[in-house]
């Protein structure tokens, strides 16, 4: 499965973490070697606007104008907007600052101008100096939905953001999958990669959302190419977010093994983290590297391994 010469990447990515990833990635492959698909399932309507949390995530991480601490937002944003709806009784649970407000302002209105969520995010890359293509997995809506013991059925903002992901998980549906489809841009970059690559993201939040669309799968499935994921759990826990807990929640080993196992015969490499205890899966080759991305630098040489590897 050696890469060689001017090899494309397709990688799948969802919020925070696979951000990073393909922020690595950005610096050392060119925007036409490098295509990247984003998660939709987080997508809401939120005070009569679109907002569209993964896709914004990496816009602004390839930018570089991401809050680097939340991993989403944007820096050194201001609050005006928040303070002002607080004292009139709007929602302020979700914390959009003034800068990434003008974001959803301007996707919502050229949304509502007819243009495909697709062309919005080519659209923001371009004014924001992201060459990359930033696709969208899917131009229809497909909610992440979660069924919880405590507070029945949540939309995801709901679940991740209002609740903190404290409620217990009992079921994920990605409503309307079925019967969505990848977009004619998203086919192309599959058909055209020379590697697949799934970000270190949560797989039932923010890679299987993608994964539920349309015939996605079985168009993954038929390339015959390197089909890698990252593991999102190093040293039994989830860099940030939900994961681990939700794998406990879903009765689930908290270990890279158990993400292999859930991707199944979709791959056929795994990127493990060296602390994470070793362990064999049947056709699948696996990698074992430091795959923690604290900071730039870092990020630069996972992708930078991640390749190596990819090329050896
Ligand atoms: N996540 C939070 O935990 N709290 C927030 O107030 C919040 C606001 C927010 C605003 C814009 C945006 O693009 C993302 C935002 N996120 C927030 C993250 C969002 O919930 C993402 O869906 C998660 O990062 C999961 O991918």
């Amino acid at each position: 499965m050696a890469l060689t010469g001017a090899y494309k990447i397709v990688l799948f990515v969802g919020g925070v973490g696979g951000a990073k990833l393909a922020y690595g990635l950005s610096k050392l492959l060119p925007p036409d070697r490098l295509t990247i698909v984003v998660n939709v399932g987080d997508d809401f309507w939120h005070l009569g606007l679109r907002i569209c949390p993964d896709a914004d995530t990496v816009l602004y991480t390839l930018a570089g104008r991401v809050d680097s601490a939340n991993g989403w937002g944007v820096a050194n944003d201001t609050s005006q907007v928040l303070t002002a709806l607080a004292d009139i009784g709007g929602e302020t649970w979700f914390r959009i600052g003034d800068a990434d407000l003008a974001t959803h302002l301007t996707r919502t209105d050229r949304l509502r101008r007819g243009a495909r969520p697709t062309e919005v995010a080519t659209e923001l890359c371009a004014v924001m100096g992201v060459e990359y293509a930033l696709l969208p997995v899917t131009d229809e809506s497909v909610p992440t939905i979660v069924d919880t013991k405590e507070k029945g059925r949540l939309s995801f903002q709901s679940y991740f953001v209002a609740n903190r992901w404290q409620p217990t998980v009992t079921a994920i549906g990605y409503e309307g999958a079925d019967g969505a489809s990848v977009t004619r841009e998203v086919g192309d970059a599959i058909d055209q990669a020379d590697a697949i690559i799934i970000a270190p993201s949560n797989p039932w939040l923010s890679i299987a959302p993608m994964l539920a669309v349309g015939d996605l799968r079985a168009r993954l499935l038929a390339r015959d190419v390197p089909r890698i994921a990252m593991s999102p759990i190093i040293g039994g826990r989830a860099v940030k977010g939900p994961a681990a807990k939700l794998m406990r929640e879903l009765g689930l080993e908290v270990s890279a093994a158990s993400v292999a196992d859930y991707y199944g015969d979709l791959l056929n490499g795994f990127v493990d983290d060296v602390v994470n205890p070793p362990f064999e899966h049947d056709g699948l080759k696996i990698a074992r590297m430091d795959t923690m991305m604290p900071d730039g630098e870092a990020r630069i040489r996972v992708a930078q391994s991640l390749l190596e590897w990819l090329e050896s």
